[in-house]
């Protein structure tokens, strides 16, 4: 068997639906990331304005790396009536995503033997531009919300990348296919989507409830309607997203124990935190934030009902 032919063969058996290549060079969309930056839009998420410059070209952060492997993982896009967005409501999917990929690396190292194999996972854990590289290697397109969309699983997807030190034929690319659509651009209640594509974080929920630290500003506050952590609403709004559980890794299923209500959230303690979200991405985000939250959630719906 061909070396792809492996790695499409084995990252199917590991739950990747899907999965292609790109020839590792400089980024096509450096400058974006750029302008996104100077417009302020990165607000408190200092860290992706640490080391730019790492992020116009991988072999910067893995200097062996002629090729480039992009997986996607599902998970579902269905809303689920809870105030947690979709993708938290499973184990977290950089440790999910990267104890896979370390199988397929292992794979990998098995078929290229006696030749030396070195690779880089990155599961949004390394300066590179994740989005953009699925896009070369063929996973599918960007759509009007900035997310990758991909024509048969749609957009609820996370991404996850090996780089390596083979030559592997780079996958075909996917035409945009949003036509007229803008569901997702409607579907934004802060309008954070901008006209150009970019997603002004400082007006995200999802930034806001996971990432913001301190107190949510005072205008923003009403757009959050009950949710606790992320927002789905661009993502949801998809039609390319698929209806049922094929494909969803185990892990992220939702059918776990409920998420609790916002009032339960504000009764935690950091025991009771620590039970329920350990391993799980809301962990990261921590209770003070998960309370500010809640308070806000609670706050928006007393409003809501006394009008
Ligand atoms: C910072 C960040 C955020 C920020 C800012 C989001 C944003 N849109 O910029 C916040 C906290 C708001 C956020 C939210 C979410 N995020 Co986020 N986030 C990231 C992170 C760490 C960096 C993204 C970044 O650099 N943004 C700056 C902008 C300018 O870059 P970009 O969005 O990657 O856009 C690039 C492409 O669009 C490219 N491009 C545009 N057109 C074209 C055309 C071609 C031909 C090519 C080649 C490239 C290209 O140009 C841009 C610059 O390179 C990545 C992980 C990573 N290391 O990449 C995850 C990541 C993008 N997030 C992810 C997810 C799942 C989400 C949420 C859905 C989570 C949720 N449910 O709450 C939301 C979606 C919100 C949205 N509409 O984007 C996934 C995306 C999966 C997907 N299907 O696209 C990633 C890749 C993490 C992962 N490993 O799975 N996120
Ligand atoms: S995640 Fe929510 S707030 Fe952020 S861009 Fe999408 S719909 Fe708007
Ligand atoms: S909702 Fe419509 S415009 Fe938005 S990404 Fe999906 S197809 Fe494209």
């Amino acid at each position: 068997m061909s070396l792809d032919s492996i790695i499409c063969h084995e990252s199917a058996a590991l739950g990747f639906p899907a999965v292609g290549f790109a020839a590792v060079g400089p980024c096509q969309t450096f400058d974006r990331f750029e302008n996104w930056l100077s417009r302020g839009y990165a607000v408190g998420m200092d860290y992706l304005a640490r080391n730019v410059e790492w992020r116009s070209h991988p072999g910067l952060v893995a200097p062996e790396a002629k090729s480039v492997i992009v997986v996607a993982a599902r998970y579902t896009a269905e809303p689920a009536g809870v105030s947690f967005s979709n993708y938290c409501r499973g184990r977290d999917y950089h440790a999910v995503l990267r104890s896979r990929l370390k199988r397929l690396a292992q794979t990998l190292s098995a078929a290229v033997l006696p030749a030396p194999f070195v690779c880089r996972i990155c599961v949004d854990s390394a300066p590179v531009l994740e989005r953009e590289w699925a896009v070369r290697a063929g996973l599918g397109w960007i759509g009007k919300q900035g997310s990758l969309v991909n024509p048969e699983w749609g957009c609820a997807l996370f991404l996850g990348e090996l780089f390596v030190n083979l030559e592997l034929p780079p996958s075909m690319p996917v035409q945009s296919n949003c036509g007229n659509c803008r569901r997702c651009v409607d579907a934004c209640p802060t309008g954070a989507i901008q006209p150009d594509g970019f997603v002004d974080a400082r007006r995200c929920i999802t930034y806001l409830t996971i990432e913001h630290k301190g107190a949510i500003p005072e205008d923003l506050r009403p757009f959050m309607g009950t949710s606790l952590f992320g927002c789905d609403r661009c993502t949801a709004a998809c039609p390319y997203n698929r209806a049922g559980g094929e494909g969803i890794l185990p892990e992220f299923n939702p059918a776990g124990p409920p998420m609790p209500t916002a009032e339960q959230c504000l009764a935690m303690d950091d025991n009771d935190f620590q039970q329920r979200f350990r391993g799980t991405a809301v962990y990261r985000s921590g209770l003070e934030r998960l309370k500010r939250n809640a308070a806000v959630a609670i706050a928006n719906r007393a409003l809501s009902r006394s009008r």
